[in-house]
């Protein structure tokens, strides 16, 4: 059993798009084990992206994913970090495979609907970094 962590970005929230996100990983095995909605400062998303403040598109993200409320979740299952990466598809939308929460519902390769760990380290972190352990269910 894996966990990772997924975010509703604020255009999926906005855009009426939690329901299909949610849905999505219920219909693929994969167990929501936390959850909860928040709007993040500036400073919340800058820790949690701090593996991109380098990169040309760090103020943008940022600026981006403190615009809204996101929902972000816990998410268990087999092999979930893999899994949930299929099911969100490329970072790119118009790379993502037919059929992806991307490809289906981005507008951008910025505003692209959910988030998701990439690595067991990164899973680790990035759930400590909005939930603590009382707040998973068993
Ligand atoms: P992913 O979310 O697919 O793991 P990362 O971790 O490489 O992608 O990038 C984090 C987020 O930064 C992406 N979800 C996207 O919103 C944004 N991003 C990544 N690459 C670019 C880019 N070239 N231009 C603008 N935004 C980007």
């Amino acid at each position: 059993m894996e966990r990772t962590l997924s975010i509703i970005k604020p255009d999926g929230v906005s855009r009426g798009l939690i329901g299909e996100v949610i849905k999505r990983f219920e219909q693929n095995d994969i167990r929501i084990v936390a959850m909860k909605m928040l709007h993040m400062t500036q400073k919340q998303a800058e820790g949690f992206y701090a593996v991109h403040k380098e990169r040309p598109f760090f103020g943008s993200l940022t600026q981006f994913m403190t615009s809204g409320p996101v929902v972000v979740m816990v998410l268990e299952g087999n092999q979930v970090i893999a899994k949930n990466r299929e099911l969100m598809g490329a970072t790119n939308y118009k790379e993502a495979a037919e059929g992806t929460i991307r490809r289906d519902f981005a507008t951008d390769i910025e505003k692209n609907v959910v988030h998701g760990s990439d690595a067991p380290e990164t899973a680790a972190f990035e759930i400590g970094y909005f939930f603590n352990s009382f707040e998973l269910v068993g």
